[in-house]
This record gives C-alpha cells, structure tokens and sequence, in this order.
C-alpha cells in the first residue's frame, strides 16, 4: 500500500498530533493511525521570507507532518479576503457577505501554486493524495500539470451551493475546471452532491462527486463525556447554575452558525414560556475566529449586544439567563458539560455537517439524555430525524422545541436519543474516511 497523503489549509497543531482536537483531524485520526501518512499545509505563522524559508517537519506516530510559511499578504489576500471573504460566504448561501476583488482571486490561485510547488518535490509514485476543503479548489489541476497522474480526491467538509448561487462567482468554470482534475470529491450531504453535480453540467465538466457525511469518533467521545462529567473542572461549573436547566451552545463564533438567531430563540422561551424564568441557564461557548473578516467582528458586535439585551431584560439580581464566552474551553471539559446539559441547541443557518451535534448524542447519559434541539440546514439533520427539528429564522418555533425539550419524560428523550445514538456509531470518523478511500480506489483502482 503507498502512502496517504493529505493535504489541508492547516495541520493539527504541534499539541493537538497526538491527541485529535475537533474537526477534521478527529475525522481522519482513524485514516492516518493505519497507513503511512504525510500530512501537508500551512504552518499557521506568516513570515515576510516565506518562500525562501524551508518547510518545517515532525513525525508523530505513522504521520509526517510537513508546513511551510505563508506571507502575510498571501494569508490577507488568499485566506482571510478569498477563503474566508469570498467561497465561505458563497457556499454557505450568504451571498451579500461576499467582498471580491480580482487582486484576491488571482492571490488565491497564487496561493495554490504555492502548495502545488511544495507538495510536488515530497510525492513518490504509488502516493494517493487527499486534498480538504475550500481553500484548495484548484490544488489537484495544478499537480496534475506538474505531472502527478496518481490517485487524487478531494472532500469538501462545507455545504456547496446550487448553481443559480454558485455562478455570482467570476471564473467560477476555472473553479470547477481545477476541482474536477480530481478522481473523487466528497460532499457532506445528497443536498449538496446534487448541487455540485449540476454545476459541473452546467459547464459540461464530468466529475465523479458522492456524499460520504463525516462523523466522530462516539465510543472515545462518550468515554471522554462520562469522565468529565464528574471532574472538578465540570462539577465547579455545574455547582453555579444552582439546580437550574441547562441549555448549551457550542460553535465557532461564525455567522453560518445562527448565533444571534439562537439567542432570539432562547429569548422567545423566556418572552412565550414565563414558567422557565429563573429555572433555565443558556450557556453559549463561542470561541473568536476569523477576527481579521470585517463580516465577523460585527458579528459579534450584534451578539454581544443581544446578549447584553437579554440579561438585562430577564435577567435578575440572582439569575443570569444567557451565559455567553468568547474563550475556547478544553474539549474534555466540553464533552462533560454536554452531558450535564438538558437541551443542546444548535441551530446553523447552513452548516456543511456540523459535529457539534453528533458529540453532544454521543455525551449522553443512556439512563436520562438530554434532547437535541437541531437546524433543519446543518448536514446532521438528514442523519438525525428525531431531533427536535427546526427553521432558526423562527424564533418562536424555536421556542417552542425548547419548552418541549426542557418538558419531554424520560421514555420520550430515551427514544430519541437512542435511535440517534445507532445513527452516530454505525457512521464514525473511521467509517467516513475508510469509505471515501475505498470509493477514490473504486474509480481509480490502476494504482
Ligand atoms: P466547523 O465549522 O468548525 O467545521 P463543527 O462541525 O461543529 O464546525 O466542528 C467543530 C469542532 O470543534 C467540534 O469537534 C467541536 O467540539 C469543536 N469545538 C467547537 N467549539 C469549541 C470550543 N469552544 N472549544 C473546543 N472545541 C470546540 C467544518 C464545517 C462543518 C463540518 C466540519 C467537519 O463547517 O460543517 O461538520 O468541518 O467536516
């Protein structure tokens, strides 16, 4: 067997190489514990020499990590202003939030002539190449022009759009031209395989796209739930909600997330279901990211404004309703909070999968879970019909998934719980990365 090859915007931390911290590296732990694997990307750290500077190396167990240095015009122009300024508000349908300029665009593409000039001086024959997300559309075209003619797939971890959206994108042909180089793109959900399908049509491209929904790793995840829950770290918190409900929220602070929407929802429980005043805490952990996007830093403005709004309307002198913090928490203390929580709340205005979801089924206790109360747009949703499902745009059916959540017996939140739970560990983080591996071989087998 050759080696994987994965190539994503970032690497795992340093810290995180051992112990998988979220997102994408749980997704792909499995994949890279049984082959070897090299792991390629940017370092995180901008540096004005950048393309002289040597790429930087660590093994840790079967992974060869290697990064290199952006400069900090490549990281303003082709991460923040393109990645993040640009494809992140198309694809997740916020089409007003899309700031272009050509500068950008032409920086984007510089950006992964880059990764491609790198990348191609570290690939042997036999190499099968995954590439991830966004940031690199047309990564697998450009190695393909410096002769790479092995296997290569891609996986987009974010929804992609239907091509009445997708065309406000100029060049978006030269997009798909460069994506379709690959043998196999994988996409969250049918929603979106349909939606890629019909732009490569539109174009007369032919590519191979399939769904293949990611998931976690829930036996590791729930082990971890079922130890924090009793720790001094999780027991000081849930000390201080004195006997009130506890609804959770967790999310990078972004604004496919729904924040300020979820807050309106909570705010329409205490406004249309007075009972819960005082008997219910909403803790929101929303750590900062992407600050340099103008889009989010007044995101949160609003949210720290509706926040402020409703504590001072509900709140009083001995209940805060909304307990809200810009701060990363440790994934272990999460994972017990999960299970201490009654409700978790998630509500994405769009969402490619949205993991959040799936760990907080995975945390629960079997004898008395909590309800998951879930957007009808995060790619979970298809895959968990027995949530409590909603629109985030209404906030009084919000409301009201809520005050059924926090009133459900004992068998209904079982039954809920526990088909979703069967769901979360037949489809796993190894089960996604394996089945996506063995579909790239099917379409690809001469290798
Ligand atoms: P994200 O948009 O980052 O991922 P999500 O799927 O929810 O969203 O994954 C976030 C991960 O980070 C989870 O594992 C969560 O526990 C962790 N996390 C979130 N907040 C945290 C905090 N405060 N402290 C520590 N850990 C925290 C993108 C796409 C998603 C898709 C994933 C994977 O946007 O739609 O599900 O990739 O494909």
């Amino acid at each position: 067997m050759g080696r994987l090859i994965i190539v994503s915007n970032r690497t795992p931390a340093p810290g995180e190489r051992t112990q998988p911290a979220g997102g994408l590296t749980v997704g792909l732990y499995d994949a890279v514990q049984t082959q070897e694997t090299l792991w390629f990307g940017w370092s995180g750290h901008q540096h004005a020499d950048a393309a002289s500077r040597p790429v930087q190396r660590e093994h840790v167990g079967n992974v060869d990590y290697v990064t290199f240095d952006l400069t900090q015009k490549q990281y303003d122009r082709f991460y923040l202003n393109f990645s993040n300024g640009v494809l992140w508000p198309l694809c997740h349908y916020r089409t007003n939030l899309i700031r272009y300029t050509r500068e950008d665009c032409e920086a984007y593409y510089e950006a992964n002539e880059v990764f491609a000039d790198r990348l191609i001086r570290l690939l042997e024959p036999g190499d099968t190449i995954w590439i991830h997300d966004y940031h690199l559309f047309p990564l697998a075209q450009m190695l393909r022009d410096r002769g790479v003619g092995g296997r290569i797939g891609f996986f987009l971890h974010i929804p992609f759009p239907p091509w009445s959206v997708a065309r406000l994108l100029p060049k978006l042909d030269m997009l798909l031209t460069g994506l379709a180089a690959c043998d196999l793109i994988g996409v969250q959900t049918p929603e979106d395989e349909a939606n890629l399908k019909g732009c490569f049509e539109a174009y007369g491209l032919k590519a191979a796209v399939e769904a293949v929904p990611i998931g976690i790793d829930p036996v590791s995840f729930r082990q971890q739930a079922i130890e924090s829950a009793v720790s001094e770290d999780v027991t000081k918190i849930v000390d201080t909600l004195e006997g009130t409900r506890l609804i959770i929220g967790v999310d990078r602070l972004d604004y496919s997330k729904g924040l300020p929407e979820r807050m309106k929802g909570f705010e329409a429980l205490l406004k249309n279901y007075p009972e819960h005043r005082g008997q219910v805490t909403f803790l929101q952990v929303t750590p900062v990211s992407r600050g340099g996007v103008e889009s989010y830093r007044l995101l949160k403005e609003e949210l720290d404004g509706l926040v402020g709004t409703i504590n001072g309307a509900y709140g009083t002198p001995d209940w805060v309703p909304i307990r809200y913090t810009t701060w990363p928490i440790g994934r272990h203390i999460l994972a017990g909070l999960y299970r201490m929580a009654d409700v978790g709340f998630v509500t994405p205005l769009r969402d490619g999968m949205n993991l959040v979801a799936k760990e907080f089924i995975a945390a629960q206790d079997e004898e008395d879970p909590g309800v998951l109360v879930l957007s009808r747009f995060a790619g979970a949703a298809p895959e968990m019909p027995e949530a409590l499902l909603i629109n985030p745009l209404d906030a009084e059916g919000m409301a009201d998934a809520l005050h059924i959540g926090l009133t459900m017996d004992v068998q209904a939140r079982h039954a809920a719980w526990s088909a979703m739970y069967e769901e979360v560990s037949r489809n796993t983080a190894g089960s996604w990365s394996k089945q996506f591996l063995d579909s790239l071989e099917a379409v690809c087998p001469c290798q």
